[in-house]
């Protein structure tokens, strides 16, 4: 019996590292995830048990209890979940302003999957090199105001420049991190400018829009700057699972504080009276643009409001 680490899953196939060697594994039987129905039982970074057999392929007969691990649905009303990655140490979101826009919506939600996983988020502004104009400046300063204050670290970077891969070299030291985002939004190009000796496929984004399709097709994980990166591909939007709705609150940290002065413990700061939550959002002291966003993915009507119409 070998145990290694799954460094990509290619649907069917695995290729697992152990030592410095690596091989293509198969699974054999079914494994069931923590009562999920996923799309994928394994995922990069799984530490699985495999026997290698006589035509040097492995077959994976267990997987090691995860520490921890991110999911997320393709939309809603999905019923199953998709396993993005486990045993992280920090999960990484790549957003942009421009070309394409990521929408704080889908900012808030992903934060809100880090959240409800115990996972580390952090968010990193790439293409800063394109935003030259002022109002594309003042967009990008109110995106980072919004998030620091609700205590996320938020790093800008250009994969175009290096401007910025320094500091994400120091954030990675040590450490396994997951990057996510929208298609196109840089996320390979971020993973060449940190380890350039990869070379990770990229494609410009003119090409995009001709072929609609996602560069990155499976997750892989690589050594990167004293750490690991687990590159992945672009996701369009991101379900919540259902279970998440019944706690939501508890997964915008910025709200705690107020929260103990609700009158009502219980309180889901939407209709109770006295909500100190509510009061801090009229007083500018919990971002309006968060607290809308917590309303509508409350009511699942938060795709009415894709637009950054606060921003
Ligand atoms: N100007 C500029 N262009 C960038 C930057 N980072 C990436 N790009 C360009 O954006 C396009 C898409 O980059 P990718 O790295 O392939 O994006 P991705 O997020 O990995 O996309 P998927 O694999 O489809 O999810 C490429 O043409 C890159 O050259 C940047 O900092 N500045
Ligand atoms: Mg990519
Ligand atoms: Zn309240």
């Amino acid at each position: 019996m070998n145990t290694g680490t799954v460094i990509k899953s290619t649907g069917s196939n695995y290729i697992v590292k152990y030592g410095n060697k690596t091989i293509n594994c198969k699974i054999r039987g079914k494994f069931r995830t923590e009562n999920l129905r996923t799309t994928n039982p394994i995922a990069a970074g799984d530490i699985v048990d495999f026997k290698i057999q006589k035509d040097h392929t492995g077959v994976i007969t267990n997987i090691h209890e995860r520490k921890n691990f991110l999911t997320r649905k393709s939309t809603n009303l999905s019923k199953q979940t998709h396993i993005i990655a486990a045993n992280i140490d920090i999960a990484i979101l790549v957003a942009a302003i421009i070309n394409p826009v990521t929408y704080p919506v889908f900012i808030d939600r992903w934060l809100i999957a880090c959240e409800n996983r115990n996972i580390t988020p952090v968010i990193i502004f790439n293409k800063t090199d394109l935003y030259n104009t002022k109002e594309l400046k003042s967009k990008l300063k109110k995106y980072i105001e919004t998030y620091s204050n609700a205590g996320y670290k938020c790093l800008k970077v250009s994969a175009e420049t290096n401007y910025g891969i320094n500091d994400l070299k120091k954030l990675i030291n040590n450490k396994i991190a997951v990057i996510s985002g929208n298609s196109g939004v840089g996320k390979s190009s971020i993973i060449n400018a940190l380890e350039p000796n990869l070379n990770l496929k990229t494609k410009k984004i003119s090409e995009y829009h001709k072929q609609g399709k996602h560069t990155t097709t499976f997750a892989e994980m690589f050594p990167v700057a004293g750490g690991y990166i687990i590159d992945t591909p672009g996701i369009k939007s991101f379900g919540l699972d259902k279970e998440i709705k019944k706690h939501l609150h508890l997964y915008f940290p910025e709200f705690k504080k107020f929260a103990k002065q609700c009158r009502f413990g219980n309180c889901t700061h939407t209709n109770e009276p006295d909500c100190a939550v509510k009061k801090a959002v009229n007083n500018d002291k919990i971002s309006k643009l968060r607290y809308n966003n917590y309303i509508n993915i409350l009511s699942g009507e938060e795709n009415k409001y894709r637009q950054d119409k606060y921003l």
